[in-house]
């Protein structure tokens, strides 16, 4: 469908409807470029290519029908958000726009020009309106994980209304309580918005669904990657699935993301692979990557590579964990779990932040990979620096490693092509002189 069809809604939320429509446009062509035109796709990926044909359409009109019936709408661009609350309150919890270079030049008549294009990105759909999320937020989610974004929820709140949640930066039991806190405080902001008290049995059903949706992710995750021999998506098609778990209803979505997985699991076991035999295997740690920021999946897999993971809050930071609720008894049982479960992600924001370190090799060791990428937003300065702690632990355990840091413009396209080829070319060669070794 196109955006016309949707221009009435559109228009009523506020959207810049033309400029929109413009950005959309583009957006399908070059989804059905780097996407579409991929060779043995799974069927069920047809789901997928439907739902990114109606981004900005029928899900939005999804949205602001729950909207009518004072259900909560909360946009969000961290992994933070206690999306179970909101669920349990009937309500969508999505990601924001953030992830194409279009918007930066509006954002930098606000913000200045060295801080992450995630955050530039952000702000300038809400200045221009072009984000049909943004517009169809009751309020953005934002925390206090890094000094760029914390600031700027200061400026955003003069064009849309932020609620900030504090996150620590260090665990330790004070954090913890202080946390709890916060979700607390979050509940009764929900409870603001919809004028309604959120009772336990609500909050725990919407905690079972994210748990499915997380449950499915992490079975998405095991197929591609666990098994060296068959990879039965590409790691483009499988970060595209990822993506749209942000957006997408919950309950359909992991239906359909287990759908995929039953068609990958036959897949496996016929030995249907979308990659040949001794393709390297790369895992790539790091930032999120929003859509359409596709640049390092495409740079790798149209340069003989594949990938298996993402450690990455589009990825596995944010599937690895759920809310274990088998032994809740009342509210504040539910909130302490919820706690447990989100201080357990791994994000750089905090000091020390030696478990994920930890994680990254154990991924490693379990999938058989044959080298990483760190990847990093231009001026994200707590994965730029912890890349340092990441690399040096890589390098003493023997995993090649390439570090890459950019940001939305396509500029450097073509120089990460040629690292990328570089580092491809030195593993296949490693992995030959391993054969060879290990036959003499
Ligand atoms: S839990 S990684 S989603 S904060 S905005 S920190 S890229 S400079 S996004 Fe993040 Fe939550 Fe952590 Fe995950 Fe850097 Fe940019 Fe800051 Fe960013």
């Amino acid at each position: 469908m196109s955006v016309e069809e949707h221009r009435k809604l559109l228009s009523e939320i506020n959207v810049d409807v033309d400029r929109h429509a413009k950005m959309m446009n583009m957006g399908l062509e070059s989804y059905k470029t780097q996407f579409m035109s991929q060779k043995n796709r799974p069927e069920a990926m047809k789901y997928f290519d439907w739902f990114m044909s109606e981004i900005q359409g029928q899900r939005i009109a999804e949205i602001n029908e729950l909207r009518k019936q004072k259900k909560p709408a909360v946009g969000a661009f961290c992994i933070f958000v206690p999306e179970e609350i909101i669920v349990g309150a009937g309500g969508a919890c999505f990601g924001l726009c953030g992830g194409s270079p279009a918007t930066i030049a509006d954002a930098e008549t606000e913000l200045p020009r060295n801080i992450c294009p995630l955050i530039k990105s952000a702000h300038g759909f809400k200045l221009q309106r072009t984000c049909a999320y943004t517009q169809s937020s009751d309020f953005i989610y934002g925390e206090t994980t890094c000094e760029a974004k914390k600031k700027t929820w200061e400026i955003l709140n003069k064009h849309h209304p932020v609620h900030v949640m504090n996150i620590p930066h260090m665990k330790r039991d004070k954090d913890l309580k202080m946390w709890k806190e916060e979700i607390v405080e979050f509940k009764e902001h929900i409870e603001e918005v919809t004028g309604k008290k959120l009772s336990l049995e609500e909050m725990l059903e919407g905690t079972r669904i994210i748990n499915e949706k997380r449950k499915a992710l992490l079975r998405l995750d095991s197929l591609r990657g666990l098994n060296p021999e068959v990879m039965p998506i590409t790691g483009k098609d499988a970060l595209f699935v990822t993506q749209m778990g942000f957006l997408d209803d919950p309950k359909r979505y992991t239906q359909k993301v287990n759908e995929l997985c039953d068609e990958l699991e036959k897949r496996v076991e016929d030995k249907i692979s979308v990659f040949e035999k001794d393709t390297p295997r790369l895992m790539i740690l790091g930032t999120p990557i929003a859509p359409p920021n596709w640049k390092l999946h495409t740079a790798v897999e149209g340069s003989g590579g594949a990938i298996i993971n993402e450690e990455s809050c589009i990825g596995h930071r944010y599937y690895k964990d759920n809310v274990d609720i088998d032994n809740i008894k009342n509210e504040d049982d539910l909130m302490e779990e919820l706690m447990k479960r989100y201080s357990a992600v791994d994000c750089a924001c905090f000091t020390p932040n030696t478990p994920r370190i930890d994680k990254i090799l154990q991924m490693y060791k379990d999938r058989k990979a044959d080298g990483v990428i760190y990847y990093t937003l231009s001026f994200c300065h707590t994965y730029n620096v912890e890349s340092f702690l990441v690399t040096e632990a890589l390098e003493a355990a023997g995993i090649p490693c390439l570090v890459i840091e950019s940001d939305y413009s396509p500029e450097d396209a073509g120089q990460i092509k040629t690292r990328v080829e570089a580092f491809l070319e030195s593993i296949s060669f490693k992995k030959k002189a391993n054969k060879l070794k290990s036959k003499s």
